[in-house]
């Protein structure tokens, strides 16, 4: 009888202020893909927490665009549990690019409620390190919350 192996993993997902409208319908694909949330925020980027969480992406051409976009209003940072849980969450997002998206992966939570090129709906981390400095970022004091949830079933 083969040993029961756990491929269980976080990601850190979140939804970006152009879809704080969109966030039941997109929590409710996070359940129905078979996603277990273990902490969710929601909060505001300051342009200092913006700059340290996209520290990878100065000096690039889309920077500063971005980080005007995901400082204008509320955003929720979701960590998830799952088994290949980062592939699985960029699986489902789709495309980084709406347009690209809707052409290529119709049935994407990018496609289906991305708006343009900078603004596509979420996030997910590239990576399990990307996981873990992305989550320590948002899940720190340095991002102002209005709401933090923590499940208990999950909790570690
Ligand atoms: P994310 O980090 O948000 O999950 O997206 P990603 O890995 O698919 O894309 P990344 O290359 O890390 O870019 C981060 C975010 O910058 C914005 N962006 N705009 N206008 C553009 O050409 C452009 N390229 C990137 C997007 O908001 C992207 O998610
Ligand atoms: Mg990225």
């Amino acid at each position: 009888r083969q040993r029961f192996e756990s491929k269980r993993q976080r990601t850190f997902a979140m939804i970006k202020p152009d879809s704080y409208t969109n966030t039941g319908k997109i929590i409710d694909a996070i359940y129905q893909n078979g996603f277990v949330i273990s902490k969710l925020k929601m909060g505001r980027f300051s342009n200092e927490s913006a700059g340290q969480f996209y520290g990878e992406h100065r000096g690039k051409s889309f920077y500063n665009g971005l980080i005007d976009f995901m400082t204008s209003d509320v955003v929720t940072g979701i960590e998830l549990v799952a088994e290949n849980a980062v592939e699985r969450w960029r699986q489902l997002i789709g495309p980084t690019k709406t347009s690209v998206a809707k052409v290529q992966n119709p049935n994407t939570i990018r496609a289906i409620f991305g708006t343009d090129d900078t603004k596509n709906a979420v996030h997910g981390s590239d990576s399990g390190p990307s996981w873990k400095r992305e989550t320590d970022s948002f899940f720190s004091p340095n991002v102002k919350h209005s709401a933090y949830y923590t499940s208990c079933a999950v909790c570690v």
